[in-house]
Formats: structure tokens, C-alpha cells, sequence
């Protein structure tokens, strides 16, 4: 294949001067490779420019692949029915020979994986448009921004990601010539009724070392905005290389005593609270889902890597998201995915305030309550994983320094797990190590009913990265404990677990209590709230707590229902220890520190209990 050939024979005269204004070599070779190989019908290389983004967000009605809704700017686009999740079993790291990086991870030898994929991909993109994208990830013109370029065959896929991604076009004309970005394809294949058809074909692989990405026959967001999840893989092996950290993370401020803003990182599994936590009324949000952590001046530096938000939509509602409740029904440029579109074309989805709409249409078709499916199975309104993409701008908590190059100060980094029996409401590590190996390295998230299979089963996710991570699990591991021997000023680290139950199986808290919990360690990263010092860590005095209860809610909150929050359960704690610690045996390469935090764990607890028996009361520790 001849480059320029190919470039000037494929593109028309506009199009191909676009292309050759950026003097990366790397992006010629990589549009002209995949002309060759995918055949399109007409290439379209979209700049920065306003009228090419409204041309992607007609063509993306024009085609079908959204229609529009009763509020303007508002579109939905629906997914395959068994295409509306990350499939997890067909999305590969790329590996070359003898590199392994463990159970844990899914990946495949890299030529094999190369070569079934571009024979899925060939002429994949016959009798349609490619369209050709650049995008920075992390702030524009900052030691955090990678550049991006993506190839789709999707107005929706190109659509969304003016949502969630920086602008790249004039970013990567202005780059050196051998800046090396991260490039994606993806084709979502032959379609019916407007979805992907050939599911059995969807394939995600994620070359690493090459940093390509390809995807095929899918449409769903997590499976081809190739700048999120794919990219994310590809950014924690750079990282990794390169002594900074790629984490799933939300960035967000917090507002301490006379206006201070204090910025926290956080990692918490699906459905453990993550973007209800980065969205807290009265507080900021910076991004909600990936972060760029950088050393700065011995300070932990963090970005949004983003700059929108793919947001699960079910459950939410006026009262517990008012701010997102409020922005779903503005004229705001939002795309809906996999949701029931009413008669009048508003917008209805599993546990919104209102009525069940009695008539629709979704991803099944018409739509009535009570609708079952071929198999006999109730149809919801709506999927559980369905979606709603926009731009934070339109949220009135965005923080001011979302677009800041030189990131924010983080003050503290959160981990929340979905814990009925051990873990605390809120607990602050001892120093850097015991927080990363037994809060963050020993992140578990219970099974809920929206999972498949058994309730209430914990599973190990480290730093909720175990889906992302591209590089051996013990070496992950080490970069996170490395990152923090590098500062001077390192975040104080805190676990949160919103989901503790009593013996009957109440939970112990109200969904608002984690407003609370956010205050405290606002309070704690500037030393302005004492703690207790337990066996697992240092917990909040009753006293700081009623404090603010009564201060930000106006709330009294009993001294009886921080007893049973709070008191230390020994036997539930040291089970899960060594739960975690039978993962990591089994990981290889898992630094010696990891299990001696562990077992350090295990025997702080072991002497308490001598002393006090199965459950330590906060009294204890005053
Ligand atoms: C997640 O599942 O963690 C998401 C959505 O943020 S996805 O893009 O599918 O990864
Ligand atoms: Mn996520």
C-alpha cells in the first residue's frame, strides 16, 4: 500500500487537504491503512469546526442512527438488544509472544488477534462514510494530553464523542510531526433496523504496545467510544511506563469551611455510588469516570481525561439527582440510549418519577407495560444499563478548572466498595501503603440484582480498574504504591461503603449520609476533625459528625446509629483480609508489602479482639 496513493485517490480534494494539514506521518498511514482494508464509500475527516459537528449530528438523524425527542437538542439512539454492555468476553488485551499478564486479565497473542480482526474488519465499511476524528484526551496543551485520533462508520459513535471528548483537529496540527497518539478503528458493521447484526463477529482488541484499538459489529458506547474504556487500557501501559497513573476515577471538589475547595479523587465499582458521590449537591465536579494522575511538585496533580459524561440513567430521579434530574429535561444537547420513548416522544426509564408511560416505542419496538419477549420474559421500559451522554458544561456544578493544563491539588483519593458486613461508612488509612494495599488493593463490590447469577457475592476489583488494567496486576499494584513514594505531600486515602447492614439486613445509612462522610474527609485532609485510631484504620469522633449532620442537613443524628455504623466488626473484617489475601497469592509478582499490610491487618485485629471481643464499639478508641 502506498500512502499518498491511496490518500489521494480515496479522499476528495477538501477532505484530503484536511488530512495533510496534520503532518503526522503516523495518522497518514493510519487512515490510509484502514481505507485499504475496509473500503468506505466516502471518507469524511471532521475538523474542530462548528459546521462539520452539526453535519455529524444531521447525518446521525438523517441515517437513523437517532431520532430526535420532544426537547430540542435531545436525541436517542438504541442498541442491539444483546449489544447494550461492554462485552466483556470478546474485548482482549493484545499480547506479544511470552508476555503474560495473568488470570485476571483477558488477552490474547497479538498476531493471532491482529489478523482475525482485520479479516473481520475488511470491506467492513462498503457503501458507507468513514469518518475520521481527533480528540485530546486530558486538557488541551498540558504535560496530562494525549492525542487521539478515531476512525467510525458510526454518526452516533462520531456524535457522542463531541460529547465526552476535547476537541483535537487544530491540537494535532500544531503537534510535533512524530507525536505518537493513540489511534482507534471502529466499524459497527452490517446493519438491521439500524443495529449491528453480526453479533457473533463483535470484537474489541486493544493492542497495547502498538496503542491501536479495533472494534467491530457493535454500537454500544463502552464497546466503541474508542476514548474511554479502550483508550484507558492503552493509557495505564503508557502510564506505567512512563511513572504516572491512569485510574478509574471521578474528579471532584469538595467544600470545606469558608469556601475552601478541596479536590478528591474516587474509585468505586459499578453501582457502588461513584457518580451520585462526583454529583453531591452544593459540591463541584471535574469528571466523573477516568483520571490522569500525574506527580507535580511532590503533589498528587489529577484531570479529567474527559469532558463528558456517559451516565447510567436508571434510577434517577428529582429527589436523590436534582441536578442531573434537571439538566435530562432542559433543552441541552443530550443523547439518550436504550430508553422508552413515549407517544409524545418525552422520555421514560426504569424508576423515573411519574407515571409509566402506557405506550412507546424501545429498543424491542412498541412498547406497552407488561410486554414480553420471545423467551416469555417481561420487557423492561427500559435497559438497565441504558444510557444518557452530555457534555459537563451543561451541569451547573462543573468546576471552573475542568479544562485547567495544570490539573487539580488532589487532597484525598476515595475507594467505595459494596460491603454489607465489614467495612465502616467512612475510614481514613493510616499513610499511603496500608490505603492502597488494604483499602484500594482490596476493593470488592457485592453482586446486586441488576448482575447475573447469585446476590450478595463479593467480587475483587482493585481500585474498580480489574476490567482496564493492561499490565500485570502485581505491577499495577506497585505503580499505585510507587506513585505515592514519589510525593511529598501525598492525599490522605479514604474507603467508603454506603451499603453496610445490620444483622436483619437494614441498612444502616440513608443515601444522603455520603454528603457527610465528604465533609469529614474535606475536614481531615486539612486537619480540622480529630479521629479515632482503630485496628483498620482511623475513624471519625461522634461528636465531628453530629456537628455537621446538624450544620449541612439541619439533621440530629443519634449517638445509637454511629455505634452500630461505626463499631469495628472483627470477624467480618479479617474474613475479607483473607479473602484478599487468596487473590493476591495467586497473582504473580505482587509486591512482599502487600501482604504484609495484610496480615499487619489481620493481627491489629486479632489483639483487639483478645482484648474486647468480636465487636470494638468507637468507644473503645476515644
Ligand atoms: C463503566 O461501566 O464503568 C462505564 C461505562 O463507565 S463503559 O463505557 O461501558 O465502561
Ligand atoms: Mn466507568
Amino acid at each position: 500500500m502506498h500512502v499518498e496513493d491511496v490518500l489521494k485517490s480515496r479522499l476528495d480534494e477538501t477532505q484530503y487537504r484536511r488530512l495533510i494539514a496534520i503532518e503526522n506521518p503516523m495518522v497518514h498511514e493510519f487512515v490510509a491503512e484502514y481505507i485499504a482494508l475496509c473500503d468506505p464509500a466516502s471518507v469524511f475527516v471532521c475538523t474542530d469546526d462548528g459546521a462539520d459537528l452539526k453535519r455529524i449530528r444531521e447525518k446521525a438523524v438523517e441515517l437513523g442512527e437517532e431520532q430526535t425527542l420532544a426537547i430540542p437538542g435531545h436525541t436517542i439512539h438504541f442498541d442491539g438488544y444483546k449489544d447494550q454492555a461492554r462485552d466483556k468476553d470478546h474485548t482482549k488485551i493484545l499480547l506479544p509472544r511470552g508476555v503474560n499478564l495473568g488470570e485476571n486479565i483477558e488477552s490474547m497473542d497479538r498476531e493471532e488477534g491482529v489478523a482475525e480482526v482485520r479479516d473481520i474488519l475488511k470491506n467492513l465499511m462498503q457503501g458507507k462514510e468513514m469518518i475520521v476524528r481527533f480528540f485530546c484526551l486530558g486538557p488541551m496543551n498540558s504535560a496530562f494530553t494525549i492525542l487521539a485520533c478515531q476512525i467510525t462508520d458510526s454518526y452516533y459513535v462520531a456524535h457522542s464523542l463531541d460529547l465526552l471528548y476535547r476537541q483535537g483537529y487544530e491540537a494535532f496540527k500544531t503537534a510535533p510531526s512524530d507525536t505518537k497518539c493513540f489511534r482507534i478503528v471502529h466499524s459497527q458493521g452490517e446493519l438491521e433496523n439500524c443495529v449491528s447484526k453480526n453479533i457473533d463477529k463483535r470484537r474489541v482488541y486493544v493492542d497495547v504496545e502498538d496503542e491501536i484499538v479495533y472494534s467491530a459489529n457493535t454500537q454500544y458506547g463502552g464497546n466503541t467510544l474508542g476514548l474511554k474504556k479502550l483508550s484507558m487500557r492503552l493509557a495505564i501501559k503508557r502510564a506505567s511506563r512512563e511513572d504516572w497513573l491512569c485510574e478509574h476515577m471521578f474528579v471532584m471538589g469538595v467544600h470545606g469551611p469558608k469556601d475552601r475547595l478541596t479536590y478528591f479523587t474516587g474509585a468505586f465499582p459499578s453501582l457502588c455510588g461513584k457518580t451520585s458521590t462526583s454529583m453531591m449537591t452544593g459540591e463541584k465536579i471535574i469528571g466523573d469516570d477516568i483520571a490522569y494522575l500525574r506527580p507535580v511538585d511532590g503533589e498528587m496533580r489529577a484531570v479529567n481525561v474527559e469532558k463528558g459524561m456517559f451516565g447510567i440513567i436508571m434510577g434517577i430521579n428529582s429527589k436523590d439527582d436534582p441536578i442531573i434530574w434537571e439538566t435530562l429535561h432542559n433543552p441541552n444537547e443530550i443523547i439518550f440510549s436504550n430508553i422508552l420513548v413515549a407517544d409524545d416522544r418525552s422520555t421514560y426509564w426504569i424508576d423515573k418519577d411519574g407515571p409509566v408511560p402506557s405506550h412507546g416505542f424501545n429498543h424491542s419496538g412498541p412498547w406497552t407495560p407488561g410486554k414480553k419477549d420471545a423467551a416469555g420474559k417481561t420487557v423492561d421500559p427500559s435497559h438497565k444499563n441504558a444510557r444518557f451522554t452530555l457534555d459537563l458544561k451543561c451541569l451547573e456544578n462543573v468546576d471552573e478548572r475542568i479544562d485547567d493544563p495544570e490539573g487539580v491539588k488532589v487532597g484525598g483519593v476515595i475507594y467505595g466498595g459494596r460491603d454489607s458486613h465489614a467495612w465502616v461508612p467512612v475510614r481514613e488509612s493510616f499513610d499511603w501503603v496500608h490505603g492502597i494495599v488494604t483499602i484500594g488493593a482490596a476493593l470488592e463490590s457485592e453482586t446486586t440484582a441488576a448482575t447475573l447469577g447469585k446476590e450478595g457475592v463479593p467480587v475483587f476489583n482493585p481500585m474498580s480498574n480489574i476490567d482496564f488494567v493492561s499490565v500485570p496486576l502485581g505491577l499495577y499494584i506497585k505503580n499505585n504504591l510507587d506513585f505515592g513514594a514519589r510525593l511529598s505531600s501525598p492525599p490522605l486515602i479514604f474507603g467508603v461503603n454506603y451499603f453496610l447492614t445490620d444483622a436483619e439486613g437494614r441498612w444502616l445509612n440513608e443515601k444522603t449520609d455520603k454528603a457527610i462522610w465528604l465533609k469529614w474527609m474535606e475536614l481531615r485532609v486539612h486537619g480540622d476533625a480529630d479521629a479515632l485510631v482503630t485496628p483498620v484504620g482511623k475513624i471519625p469522633r461522634y461528636e465531628d459528625l453530629r456537628k455537621l449532620f446538624e450544620d449541612v442537613q439541619g439533621k440530629s443524628y443519634a449517638e445509637t446509629d454511629y455505634v452500630k455504623q461505626f463499631t469495628v466488626r472483627v470477624d467480618a473484617f479479617t474474613g475479607k483480609i483473607k479473602r484478599i489475601i487468596a487473590v493476591y497469592r495467586n497473582i504473580p509478582d505482587t509486591p512482599a508489602v502487600v501482604f504484609e499490610a495484610l496480615q499487619n491487618e489481620i493481627d491489629r485485629l486479632e489483639q483487639a479482639r483478645a482484648k474486647h471481643g468480636d465487636l470494638l464499639k468507637p468507644e473503645l478508641f476515644a
